[in-house]
């Protein structure tokens, strides 16, 4: 038995694998890859990260369809709990922290120097990551908040035959309205064929709200000064908005059916030349609004990006909150420290390239200006290229603008860069809940959000009248308990603020 062992061990130091047996084993519960026929145990790029930190990983890798229902019955016994353990959610109320499963990671920020200066680098996702007792629990992973987020979508060749460009205020937008109403834009010969809007409901807040200073796409918002408001609840200036698609409905520039218009709708009306502006997620504009129409030559947007609407208010658009998913670390390993040390080197930037872009040569070249593209067998052969664990949805990976300007034409990542991105601003941000406040939530919130979204459809569409309804409106919101959800959300902002610091 010793002589085999030492034959094997010459064996794989004269074949230069010594480390394999160096290497300590590191056990994970993460998520696989949500291709179904990729099984991420053996991914190239996650073995290679594995051996950079020298360590050697034993995986439970779950279906990520079925990962909350495996996994939370998991950690609520807490029991043969593997090294690494991905959660099946952020942990919003802290139920998991507070119970004592995982290992406060600050308490080992002197072996953990990359996670300590991506903390410092990212100032709003430590805010979100520090728990009510000050410590910081997990490590995360993120998607781009500042970029291709949901914008004001415009019929380029209709504003040209217009004559104008884009409008940057309200006054303006419903003046370019009436006249794709009353024109015929599409060149058909029917000038009543043209509907001037195309909006799924759910963005007229993105779109709309920013004009009226509110921000209603988070609800909850904090001014200059700190003070958390809620934007249904702006008498004066939540009035004004809703007044104003009041009117847009009145004069059929939001049409009737507003509220079950869908993308593959507006999709539709692009392949016919039907419609004239729309606003969603910027990633829609060229792979799918601008490739409906015949003439596009990926060249120049047909649908394309531009600036927000201003009012009383200077417009923007609301971006979204980074932290997408958590890792954390078994408090009771028995090899705590390799763990910590792990999870630590796949935070650092050099782990963070591989599951961006892969490696040289396998997934990208660089070019003579130093900019990376991916090869083409990454699109041609999609299984392949998911097997290497790139993006790896079971790592704390960082999503990244570079790596998808990559997938877009030259035009909309320029639109991205002029009109979206100087445009951003922070949502609300994610703060976790004492128990408390986590009760507070759950006893008031989703009511007084079906009430306000239920008013908010009957306001516009005019079956309930703002002129006599509205201040019943504002008491009802305040006997559903929203003073007491502004408290909540004042305290969790004040502690957000107080760790950003
Ligand atoms: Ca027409």
């Amino acid at each position: 038995m010793k002589k085999t062992l030492s034959i094997l061990l010459a064996l794989c130091l004269a074949l230069g694998c010594a480390s394999a047996f160096a290497a300590e084993t590191v056990s994970q519960l993460a998520m696989n890859s949500w291709y179904s026929t990729v099984d991420l145990k053996d991914a190239y790029l996650l073995k290679k990260i594995a051996d950079n930190a020298g360590v050697t990983v034993e995986w439970n890798l779950i279906d990520p369809t079925t990962y909350s229902d495996t996994v939370s019955p998991m950690l609520a016994a807490a029991q043969d709990l593997p090294d690494v353990i991905q959660l099946p959610d952020t942990d919003p109320n802290m139920t998991y922290l507070s119970s004592g499963i995982f290992e406060p990671l600050d308490t080992h920020f002197d072996i953990m120097p990359n996670y300590k200066k991506f903390l410092d680098e990212n100032p709003v996702i430590k805010g979100s990551l520090t728990a009510v007792d000050g410590h910081i629990y997990y490590v995360p992973q993120t998607v781009v908040t500042n970029n291709y987020q949901p914008v004001m979508m415009y019929n380029m060749p209709w504003l040209a035959k217009a004559g104008i460009e884009a409008p940057t205020t309200l006054d303006k937008f419903v003046e370019m309205l009436r006249y794709f109403r009353d024109n015929d834009m599409n060149g058909n010969g029917d000038a009543t064929d043209e509907i001037p809007m195309s909006i799924q409901s759910s963005f007229l807040p993105y779109m709309f709200g920013p004009a009226f200073g509110l921000d209603l796409v988070s609800g909850f918002y904090a001014d200059d000064q700190g003070k958390v408001h809620y934007a249904a609840y702006e008498s004066e200036n939540y009035k004004k908005y809703l007044t104003f698609l009041n009117d847009l409905y009145k004069e059929g520039l939001l049409e009737v059916e507003f509220t079950s218009l869908n993308r593959d709708q507006i999709t539709e009306r692009c392949a016919n030349d039907l419609t004239g502006v729309t606003f969603d997620f910027s990633w829609q504009m060229s792979n799918l609004y601008s490739a409906q129409y015949p003439n596009y030559d990926k060249e120049t947007g047909i649908i394309a990006g531009a600036a927000p609407l201003s009012g009383e208010y200077p417009g923007f658009y609301v971006g979204r909150n980074p932290v997408s998913g958590v890792f954390g670390i078994n408090a009771k390993s028995t090899r705590l420290e390799t763990a910590i040390r792990y999870l630590d080197y796949a935070m650092g930037e050099e782990a963070q390239d591989l599951y961006v872009w892969g490696e040289e040569g396998l997934t990208y070249e660089t070019d003579a200006e130093g900019n990376r593209h991916f090869l083409p067998k990454c699109t041609e052969d999609t299984i392949w290229y998911q097997g290497l664990g790139i993006n790896a949805p079971n790592m704390p990976s960082q999503q990244s603008t570079p790596a998808t300007d990559v997938l877009l034409p030259a035009w909309h990542v320029q639109n991205d860069r002029t009109f979206e991105e100087p445009y951003i601003r922070a949502p609300f941000p994610d703060v976790y809940s004492t128990p408390e406040e986590a009760s507070t939530l759950s006893m008031y919130l989703v009511d007084l959000q079906t009430y306000v979204d239920e008013r908010a459809v009957a306001f516009i569409s005019g079956t309930a009248s703002i002129a006599d309804e509205f201040d019943s409106y504002i008491s009802t919101l305040q006997s559903l308990q929203i003073e007491e959800l502004l408290k909540v959300k004042q305290a969790q902002y004040d502690r957000y603020t107080a760790a950003v610091k």
